[in-house]
C-alpha cells in the first residue's frame, strides 16, 4: 500500500501545535488507508481502534477473544472494552505530538467519553473527517479486502450498525463546528489531497 513520501512530511515548525483529528466513515471508507498516510504527514500518533482488538485477539488476550466475537459477527464492539482499550493508549508518549483517532468514535457514548478524555487533558479535538463513499462501492472494496470480517451477510450487518449507532455521530460534530465531510471516491492518493487540503486550511 503506498504511504506519503517523507517528503511531504510537515517541518519542525509546523508540527508546533500537535492536533487530534477523527477518522469517521462506513466500514471500508478508507479511514486506515488514509490514517497511515496523516500519521505520516502530520507525523501523530495513529490510533486505530480496530487494529488494537484485532492485536488483542491475536495476542489471545481475554480481551481480544471476547472483541473478536463481535467483529467476526459484524457488530461493534461494546464501549466499555473500547473507550478502556483508547484510555490505555492515550497514557503512551508519543500522543503528546497530535493523535489521529481511526475507527474511534463509532457511537455518540464513545464520542462523550472522548470529549471526557480530552477535557481531562485540557486539550481540543480539532477535526472530524467524514469520509463519504457509495454503499456499492463499499461492498466492491471490503470483498475485495477479503479480511474475517468482510462476507457479505457480515458486511450488511456492519452497514446496518454503522447506520444506527455511527451515523449520529455526523450531526454531534456538526453541531460542534469541527467537523468536515468529503467524497472519498477516487484514488487513495486523490482522496488523501482533499484531507491534506483540509488540514492545512486548519493549521
Ligand atoms: P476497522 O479496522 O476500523 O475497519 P473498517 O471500518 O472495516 O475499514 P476502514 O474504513 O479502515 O477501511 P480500509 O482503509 O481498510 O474496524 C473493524 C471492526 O473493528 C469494526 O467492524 C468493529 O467490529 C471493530 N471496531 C473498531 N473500532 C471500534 C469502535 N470504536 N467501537 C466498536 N467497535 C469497533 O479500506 C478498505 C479497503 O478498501 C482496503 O482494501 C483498501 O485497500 C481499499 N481502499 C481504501 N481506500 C481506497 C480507495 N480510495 N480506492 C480504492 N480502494 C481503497
Amino acid at each position: 500500500m503506498a504511504t506519503a513520501p517523507d517528503s511531504l512530511a510537515l517541518s519542525p515548525r509546523q508540527l508546533s501545535s500537535p492536533m487530534r483529528i477523527v477518522f469517521l466513515g462506513p466500514p471500508g471508507a478508507g479511514k486506515g488507508t488514509q490514517a497511515q498516510r496523516l500519521e505520516k504527514y502530520l507525523q501523530v500518533a495513529h490510533l486505530s481502534t480496530g487494529e488494537m482488538l484485532r492485536r488483542a485477539h491475536e495476542a489471545g488476550t481475554p480481551l481480544g477473544q471476547e472483541a473478536a466475537c463481535y467483529m467476526n459477527a459484524g457488530q461493534l464492539v461494546p464501549d466499555d472494552i473500547v473507550v478502556g482499550v483508547v484510555v490505555d493508549r492515550l497514557t503512551e508518549k508519543d500522543c503528546e505530538r497530535g493523535c489521529l483517532f481511526d475507527g474511534f468514535p463509532r457511537t455518540v457514548p464513545q464520542a462523550e467519553a472522548l470529549d471526557r478524555l480530552l477535557a481531562d487533558r485540557k486539550i481540543p479535538l480539532d477535526l472530524v473527517i467524514a469520509l463519504n463513499v457509495s454503499e456499492s462501492l463499499l461492498v466492491e472494496r471490503l470483498l475485495s479486502r477479503g479480511r474475517v470480517d468482510d462476507d457479505p451477510e457480515t458486511i450488511r450487518e456492519r452497514f446496518r450498525q454503522y447506520h444506527q449507532l455511527t451515523q449520529p455521530l455526523l450531526n454531534y460534530y456538526s453541531t460542534r463546528g469541527v467537523l468536515r465531510q468529503i467524497t472519498a471516491e477516487g484514488t487513495p492518493d486523490e482522496v488523501f489531497g482533499k484531507i491534506r487540503s483540509i488540514i492545512d486550511a486548519a493549521r
